[in-house]
């Protein structure tokens, strides 16, 4: 008899003895016994998920049933809007801003050759040294970044890979895989990346003279497609039946897997089936507003390729038979189908537990690196630091311990993932003890699993997200926190403060597409406060007393002077000089940080400018007046004395 049985057993006569007692054996359980781990992660899926709100057409039946076991978190986030940084995170329980390893030029770093991370234990690797046996199986890293020591078994079971693709038949590249191509039924501009495809597998892509799909992780390379009945298989469903198969064999030791998902993530190729699920005439576009990026931070986007996404992208398809309108559904559609997809993988691990000798003593978390935009704010992508990037679909099933079909509005992040493992396994707290010594940065969320509406737990008020800057630091160096923008998400605000000391604050409760960037506007004090306190629980978690914004700008763009012009005389004056046209904010804020002043917010020419003002209301004292231009932030101290 293996060890699982042992435990179904003891845990059926342990509840016949304690009918009357449930919530109490209930505890116990958890406690005291071993409990196996699957933990499945999607890749680039958003909150398109049944029930939290996303795009309202998703149908995810499977990741339903699973809320129906567990707890779904409904305000959960990724730390970093990117696959490499969010997973190397995620697997070490460290926060980017504290291993320098956000994103940029670093997502092409292999995580492994960040200090902090050289030596870091790993989330299997705790598992491994304290008696579990691990597998893992599609993408658990990000790809090509693997560090597949972790696993104390080969990953022999679905690949890392993004395809099928597209492919000429011949072209190989050097390291001997073949080179992927577009789909030539895109739109003109978008048939040549290999990323930008979405199609059903049955629109069989021809490039020159080539017809037929290609997998790039094994020989033969020719993916076969004759029919929807008679293909191979995709890694996500090589996957989920290989993860099947692990739960039908009988383990001696308890077993920790992760199966990885490649979809939603691009190109989105995928059966059929999932596209025959949302007929094309039917697909509702997102919420948009033209013009959203204007109340943001131009930091946020003006150097980012993909802020003008969604816009490139209708130019490029209005040209098309069927126009831009029509393709942007089309997109849309391939998302949706791609989360299905998913979905039915989520089914057939979830079939196969059930139906297991190990379906009263496993976790199952089903989560994602990190989310997507659909086109809001112009972004068909990641790498924001927007709600649409960040939110991610959190589940938790953990038998004996958490509470069936409750969500948990709290906020929570990938990094607690660590940490609540640890609590629900009974493993050693510091992994890193005996090594690096490092702390994990997480907090155990088991509290909300026990008490989803009412749990309190040691962790923060707010979940932590990082994006990478502008700045390129050189490999493998750790990015500093001053370079990178930064947010914090409570339970109804998202405060975001960027690398040159541009801040948002959106009030999700009356805004829950972020249009709104109230840090722009004139707040009351209220508001007020509850930005700072949001900008206060934020450097709590970056372990930092102030970011020093001023001595991140060595720009000579600006002469910044200011004159006190005497008792008798109650004006101020301050000149600058711009190398260019810009726009140009001056705001005068208190000792406690209330803004009193907003004395210019336009654009001006470049040249020099000079202006007073008069602070006869004010009382003598301490305040502040901050210049800010899209690529510049300075704040001077001024004292007024009469
Ligand atoms: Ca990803
Ligand atoms: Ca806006």
């Amino acid at each position: 008899m293996g060890i699982n049985s042992a435990i179904k057993i003891k845990y059926i006569k342990f509840i016949s003895a304690c009918v009357t007692s449930l919530l109490i054996s209930v505890s116990l359980y958890g406690q005291n016994d071993v409990t196996n781990v699957i933990i499945i992660i999607s890749d680039d899926l958003n909150d398109s998920v049944e029930g939290m709100g996303g795009h309202a057409q998703a149908q995810t039946p499977n990741i339903d049933r699973l809320i129906d076991m567990g707890v779904q978190f409904t305000n959960a986030h990724a730390n970093a809007p990117i696959c490499g940084p969010s997973r190397a995170s995620l697997w070490t329980g460290m926060y980017p801003s504290k291993t320098g390893y956000y994103g940029h030029n670093q997502q092409q770093n292999r995580w492994r050759n960040f200090p902090m991370m050289t030596d870091a234990i790993t989330i299997m690797e705790h598992y491994s040294n304290n008696g579990y046996k691990l597998y893992g199986s599609g993408k658990v890293f990000h790809n090509g970044h693997e560090d597949n020591s972790v696993f104390n078994q080969p990953l022999d079971g679905g690949p890392s890979s993004f395809g099928p693709f597209p492919w000429d038949g011949s072209t190989m590249h050097s390291w001997g895989k073949p080179l992927a191509f577009g789909h030539s039924i895109m739109p003109p501009n978008i048939r040549d990346s290999k990323w930008g495809g979405f199609a059903p597998l049955s629109e069989i892509p021809t490039v020159g003279n080539y017809t037929g799909w290609m997998k790039d992780w094994e020989e033969p390379w020719d993916f076969q497609y004759e029919s929807e009945m008679d293909r191979e298989l995709m890694p996500d469903e090589i996957t989920s039946i290989w993860v099947s198969e692990k739960l039908n064999e009988t383990h001696d030791d308890p077993f920790f897997i992760v199966a990885g998902m490649n979809r939603p993530h691009t190109p989105r190729y995928a059966p059929k089936e999932f596209f025959d699920m949302f007929p094309l005439e039917t697909i509702i576009l997102p919420p948009y507003l033209a013009n959203d990026l204007n109340d943001t931070p131009s930091i946020l986007w003006e150097n980012n390729n993909q802020s003008s996404a969604l816009t490139r992208f209708l130019e490029d398809s209005a040209e098309t038979d069927i126009g831009s309108e029509m393709w942007w559904k089309k997109w849309i559609q391939s998302y949706l189908a791609c989360v299905a997809f998913v979905d039915h993988q989520v089914g057939v691990i979830l079939d196969s537990l059930e139906n297991s000798q190990y379906a009263e003593n496993t976790i199952v978390i089903f989560t994602a690196d990190h989310g997507y935009h659909m086109g809001e704010k112009n972004f068909l992508s990641k790498t924001t630091i927007w709600e649409e990037s960040t939110r991610i679909p959190l589940v938790v099933y953990a038998p004996g311990v958490s509470v069936a079909g409750e969500k948990v509005s709290h906020p929570v992040s990938l990094i607690d993932i660590y940490p609540t493992l640890i609590d629900l396994s009974a493993l050693p707290e510091n992994p890193n003890i005996g090594g690096n010594g490092y702390l994990l940065d997480g907090y155990s969320f088991r509290p909300f699993l026990e008490n989803p509406i009412n749990g309190t737990w040691n962790g923060p008020p707010v979940a932590l997200n990082h994006l990478h800057g502008i700045v390129n630091p050189a490999n493998n160096i750790p990015s500093p926190i001053a370079e990178n923008h930064h947010s914090v998400r409570s339970s109804r605000y998202r405060y975001t403060l960027t690398s040159d000391g541009e801040e948002e604050f959106y009030d999700h409760l009356n805004d829950p597409n972020e249009w709104n960037n109230l840090a722009i506007t004139d707040l009351d004090d209220a508001t007020t406060s509850l930005l700072e306190w949001h900008k206060s629980e934020m450097f709590d978690l970056l372990n930092i007393s102030t970011l020093n914004i001023n001595e991140l700008t060595k720009s000579n763009e600006f002469n910044f002077y200011q004159r006190y012009l005497g008792a008798s005389n109650w004006t101020t004056q301050i000149e600058y000089t711009l190398s260019k046209k810009t726009q140009v904010k001056i705001e005068v804020f208190n000792i406690n940080g209330k803004k009193l002043l907003s004395l210019v917010n336009e654009s001006k020419p470049a040249g020099k400018h000079e202006m007073s003002f008069n602070l006869s209301k004010f009382s003598s004292g301490l305040y502040f007046c901050k210049m800010t231009t899209p690529t510049f932030s300075k704040t001077k101290k001024m004292i007024l004395s009469y």
